[in-house]
């Protein structure tokens, strides 16, 4: 029997900022992934969306978080810039680290590719805070069960039993989607 093993290519959405008076967080996170496909990347796969507890803990919003599963024909660095560039269709711009944003679209993993670039921007592959954070894990165990770490080989659902204490995340009920 074989191992059950699931690859792709995945990317991490968050926004915790309105866009606008009208426009909150998720209707951000919802236009990001049209756009994504209107750059002619196709979308295979999307988890459900979660509130999520800032981490780390600071005063900020809750965020709205998702991973989704792509294929695309661009390399990691052509991948990460038309990232960027949907992120700054949607005001984002260079503030701290870990401060609010409202979009922010990670290059989490690309296939079983793994590398750590330097300089602007900077590319490690896969993302080195993809382990430490629950609102990466949850929702990729949702959609990936049996993905696995490119370097610990550790499945996404084990990652997923063995969360971490003091993140909180709640699963959108899909009325809560409707706003
Ligand atoms: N993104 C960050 C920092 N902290 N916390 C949550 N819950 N969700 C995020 O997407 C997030 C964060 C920096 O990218
Ligand atoms: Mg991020
Ligand atoms: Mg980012």
């Amino acid at each position: 029997m074989g191992v059950e093993r699931e690859e792709g290519i995945l990317i991490g959405v968050g926004a915790n900022l309105p866009l606008n008076a009208q426009e909150g967080p998720l209707s951000t996170c919802q236009k990001a992934l049209q756009k994504i496909q209107d750059s002619g990347i196709s979308v295979l796969n999307k988890s459900s969306w979660y509130l999520s507890e800032p981490v780390p803990v600071s005063a900020q919003p809750w965020y709205i978080n998702g991973v989704i599963l792509v294929s695309t024909d661009l390399k990691p660095n052509e991948l990460l810039e038309t990232l960027l560039s949907i992120e700054n269709l949607f005001g984002r711009s260079v503030r701290e680290r870990v401060g609010p944003r409202t979009l922010d679209l990670d290059l989490l993993s690309y296939g079983d590719t793994v590398c750590f670039q330097e300089g602007s921007p900077k590319l490690s592959l896969p993302h080195p805070q993809l382990t430490k954070r629950n609102f990466v894990i949850v929702p990729l165990a949702e959609i990936l069960p049996y993905w696995r770490h490119p370097i610990s080989g550790v499945a996404a659902h084990e990652l997923a039993g063995n969360l971490h204490r003091n993140q909180k995340i709640v699963k959108l009920s899909p009325q809560a989607l409707e706003i």
